[in-house]
């Protein structure tokens, strides 16, 4: 038996194999069989991340193994999906109930505790995660802009005007589907409801598309985003938020994964249907509850 290596060294190890288990798997003649020994080993790196006492090292090896367990999770989801289309089972009988399609099995295998969704890990830090470059808001020419149902087809206001309407503070959870969590988070901001009521949304509203930078998008339908706790926020406990977070203003949506909260968010289009956001329509499920794990569509 040699030493006991340290958990952190433990973990990067397990981290660069299963890259190179990903990297090569497409050379070989079963990538799916490649993408899972992958999943098996960032399990093994998972396992060491609790021994981590420096909580910093910690939170930063937990977003690096979420953001591969997600990546695999879904290569597997698709990998299962042309599977199943090469081999269909057989036919059902006349009066038999349809079998589910097999979930992909997360590797993480961690239950939930009630206010922590499973598979999810705490992380005291504050992760930043985006795709593209954070955009430098000025915000004398910051406009915010509702469009669909809503009064006159359209109503925009300025960030004077947008910061005239109620303030509130909300305490709430985030959840990234790559398997982080941050609890407590002190949010200030306006109530999505109060924006909708302020821009005269219709009655044939069920739907909304909120509207980001860089072409970026999320959607929901109509009565989740009324929520008490769903804000438009420019303060994180008690800061200012920073760009990279998504200042000057973010949506915050606290009952589903995070890539539904969007950053330097530009206005709200309402919709008498569903339409998918930037995620929704990359794989991602429609819903994402956390707690119902709606991870990949
Ligand atoms: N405009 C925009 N908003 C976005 C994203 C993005 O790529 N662009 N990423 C989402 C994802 S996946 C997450 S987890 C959270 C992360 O927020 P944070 O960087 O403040 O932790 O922002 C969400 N909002
Ligand atoms: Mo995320």
């Amino acid at each position: 038996m040699g030493e006991a290596r340290d958990p952190a060294t433990e973990v990067r190890r397990l981290l660069e194999r299963t890259d190179e288990l990903i990297k090569y798997a497409s050379n070989r003649p079963d990538p799916a069989a490649a993408h899972r020994t992958a999943r098996i080993v960032l399990g093994q790196a998972d396992d060491h991340l609790d021994a981590i006492d420096d909580e910093q090292v910690r939170d930063e090896l937990v977003v690096q193994v979420g953001r591969r367990a997600d990546d695999l999770n879904l290569l597997l989801r698709e990998e299962d999906r042309e599977t199943e289309l090469r081999t269909p089972g057989p036919a059902a009988q006349p009066g038999e109930l349809p079998q589910p399609t097999p979930q992909t099995v997360h590797p993480l295998r961690r239950t939930g505790d009630g206010r922590v969704p499973p598979n999810q890990r705490l992380v005291t830090s504050w992760p930043v995660l985006h795709t593209g470059r954070a955009p430098d808001v000025d915000l004398d020419a910051w406009t915010f802009t509702c469009t669909g149902l809503v009064d006159g087809h359209r109503v925009r206001w300025t960030w004077e005007e947008f910061r005239s309407l109620p303030t509130v503070t909300s305490t709430s959870d985030f959840h990234c589907v790559t398997g982080w969590s941050r609890l407590d988070n002190q949010w200030e901001g306006v109530r999505f409801r109060d924006v909708a009521a302020a821009a005269g949304v219709d009655d044939r509203a069920t739907h909304a598309l909120i509207l980001g930078a860089n072409a970026y998008s999320a959607n929901c339908d109509l009565p989740s985003l009324l929520a008490e706790d769903v804000l438009f926020a420019w303060a994180h406990d008690g800061a200012p938020l920073s760009a990279e977070h998504g200042g000057p203003l973010r949506l915050v949506l606290p009952h589903r994964y995070a890539w539904k909260s969007v950053k330097w968010a530009t206005g709200v289009k309402f919709l008498d249907h569903d339409v998918a956001g930037y995620w929704e329509a990359r794989g991602y499920h429609n819903v994402a509850d956390p707690f119902l794990e709606q991870r990949h569509a």
